[in-house]
């Protein structure tokens, strides 16, 4: 069962769908203080647990640690962060009676999960206007999928979308993009799409292709296309302030853009230069921002990349006089503070405006809700141009509610070992918010890859249904081709095709059904008290565990089945060997070239031949992998169109 509470007057922000009357008097769990801002505590018993924040920090547990929901361009995501890129304010406390709760405000909000107080939770923000749910359960799970059905149906990207890409900063030319589809053509390694950064664009402006590196943009999609390759540009948040580009004149003629408190176009600088932000939140604004896909669509493009929406600010001219008249303190004027050190508030953001509904709202006050809205603008738009098509969508900042439009990828990680398991830790809990087609930089963004690191983060990528290889600007190359024994990796990432409908069938149930592709093992085993302790592998599907390898050097890990199952593993030479285990603690070798995985006892998976592409998958020919006697429901389409309830799309597979 689903309470709503409203608390004073709450923006809507439109995360959640329906009509729900407001329950009166206290919450059924915790209590609220309006004294100061809005606060909500509740005072959590020794063993609970407490799941969700999507995108957030640290473990799929989140007690002993506190997150603050205020999207933030943060490229450096270690351990103390408080805010990364989204604000996903979902959570369910898991202990004697589990709930959930929802807390449905577009501003910062911060979550002290035991942090101040090891038995208490406290969920507090400045403003006392939010509407707050409350989800009353039997198990997490159920709390969960209620949750998911209220927020509705998640976003299902076209299928070519679950095959593997490369991306990096600083590809430019055709002679570029060429290079990377040959170098992985010639050695066989899978590919799909190559994503294009913001290079691609005519001085960073959105819906430009740059005329001299692409002379005849859509035969370059085309040459692609005849490869089974997918271009997949980057759309930024800021369009650039220029006389004669028609998306600015544009926008400043209808009053698109974000304003100052004076009336005048807000100026923030970024890639571009002098930008303006388009008001996502004003409908007719969404409407025109949607509408610009369209350029890139007309040339053949079928899939894009929403970045800087959070919105990220390199400075204003406001900011930048201010830093001026306080210059750096002397040395020795540093001190130490005594209290703990907060994330500065960004003053640039309470020096814009959006215009909802005619009245000026200033940006702080719905912040969270930025990168959702141009997700929004986008998805709402493709729905116009291309009603009948997927269009491939994901962004960087977003809040529940996004999750109908897009998918995400959860920002600048690094090349490190740590970030390969934040990767794994973060997908439940994304799922658990509507987020699924999720996926992280493989490899890592920032610093240099190493080998093993990226095969390793690889064979986590082959379960993930964003499964994107990317790297910053002026980093050691990370396109699989350049490392020694190029096949260790067609292998890996030819595991993901092999898998590829099991992993597009269960992607299409979770979607379907509002479930969760990817579960803490305590959600499949409640009553297990060991599961429920396990932050390092997590349940797939119907009928997978997966326990990837993130230590350096390691040659395999332990493991712990809570009950048995057959462990397999994908062997270089093509072959799977196939080994049943008892439940309990088990420690398995996994060697660099392998991608390991568990099935359920009674289950089975179909899978496919290695292909190249999503298109060369032979989805009729399917070998059953795991018990026999077991069957597999299999659902497929054509990936492209949307007749997602047709039951033609079902089919029984048995292994004999
Ligand atoms: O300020 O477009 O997270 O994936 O490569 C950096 C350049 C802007 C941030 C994105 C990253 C992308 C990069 N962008």
């Amino acid at each position: 069962m689903i309470q709503k509470y409203v608390y004073g007057t709450p923006f809507e922000t439109d995360a959640v769908l329906g009509q729900w009357v407001p329950g009166s008097g206290e919450p059924a769990f915790g209590t609220v203080d309006l004294s100061e801002g809005f606060r909500f505590t509740y005072s959590m018993a020794e063993e609970d647990i407490v799941y969700g924040l999507g995108e957030a920090n640290r473990g799929i547990n989140k007690r002993g640690y506190r997150y603050v929901s205020n999207c933030t361009d943060e490229p450096n995501h270690t351990e103390e962060k408080l805010s990364l890129y989204a604000a996903h304010n979902f959570i369910v406390v898991a202990g004697e009676k589990p709930f959930g709760l929802f807390f449905d405000y577009p501003a910062s909000l911060t979550f002290d999960i035991g942090y101040t107080r090891s038995d208490l939770l406290t969920v507090f923000c400045q403003g006392k206007d939010l509407n707050l749910y409350v989800i009353d359960g039997d198990t997490p799970y159920s709390i969960v999928r209620q949750f998911r059905k209220a927020i509705g149906r998640s976003y299902i990207p076209p299928k070519f979308a679950f095959g593997y890409g490369q991306s990096r900063w600083g590809y430019r030319t055709m002679k570029d993009f060429r290079g990377v589809v040959q170098g992985y053509r010639a050695n066989h390694i899978p590919l799909d799409m190559v994503y294009m950064d913001i290079d691609y664009m005519q001085d960073y402006k959105d819906f430009t292709v740059n005329g001299e590196n692409f002379p005849d943009f859509p035969a370059f999609v085309r040459e692609m296309g005849e490869q089974n390759i997918h271009l997949v540009p980057i759309i930024d948040a800021g369009v650039k302030v220029e006389e004669g580009y028609p998306v600015y004149e544009e926008g400043v003629k209808n009053n698109f853009f974000c304003k100052r408190a004076d009336g005048s176009d807000f100026v923030a600088v970024v890639w571009p230069g002098r930008t303006h932000f388009p008001d996502f939140l004003n409908p007719e604004a969404r409407a025109w921002f949607g509408e610009k896909y369209r350029f890139l669509l007309d040339q053949g493009i079928e899939g894009f990349w929403n970045d800087m929406n959070e919105p990220a600010i390199f400075f204003t001219p406001e900011s930048k006089a201010e830093q001026q008249q306080d210059p750096m303190p002397e040395i020795g004027a540093f001190s130490i503070p005594d209290v703990p050190v907060e994330e500065p508030e960004n003053m640039d953001y309470q020096r814009f405006y959006h215009n909802v509904g005619g009245s000026m709202i200033r940006h702080d006050r719905v912040h969270n809700l930025y990168g959702y809205n141009m997700t929004r603008a986008a998805g709402e738009g493709f729905d116009r141009l291309t009603p009948d098509r997927r269009i491939l969508m994901f962004s960087r900042a977003s809040y529940i509610g996004a999750h109908r439009y897009g998918g995400v990828w959860t920002g600048d990680n690094c090349s490190w070992w740590s970030h390969l398991l934040l990767n794994l830790k973060m997908l439940p809990s994304l799922n658990m918010c509507g987020f699924l087609y999720v996926g992280a930089d493989l490899g890592g963004f920032g610093q240099n890859t190493t080998r093993d690191l990226l095969l390793r983060w690889l064979a986590l990528g082959v379960f993930t249904p964003l499964m994107r290889n990317h790297s910053i600007l002026g980093s050691r190359r990370q396109e699989c081709y350049q490392f020694e024994h190029p096949e260790d990796f067609r292998h890996v990432i030819g595991v993901r095709y092999r898998l590829l409908p099991y992993l597009y069938s269960e992607y299409m149930k979770a979607a379907l059904r509002d479930e969760m592709m990817f579960r803490p093992l305590a959600f499949d085993f409640p009553d297990d008290p060991m599961a429920a302790q396990v932050e390092d592998q997590l349940m797939l599907g119907g009928e997978v565990m997966i326990t990837p390898v993130y230590t350096q050097n390691a040659a395999g890990r332990y493991v712990y089945l809570p009950e048995k199952m057959l462990f397999v593993k994908f062997l270089p030479d093509g072959t799977v060997s196939e080994e049943v285990l008892s439940a309990g603690h088990h420690y398995v070798a996994v060697a660099l070239n392998e991608v390991p995985m568990f099935i359920r006892k009674g289950k089975c998976i179909p899978l496919a031949q290695f292909a190249e592409s999503v298109a060369e998958v032979d989805s009729e020919h399917l070998t059953l992998l795991g018990c026999e006697g077991a069957e597999y429901v299999l659902y497929d389409d054509d990936g492209v169109h949307k007749d997602y309830e047709n039951p033609a799309h079902f089919r029984t597979l048995r292994k004999e």
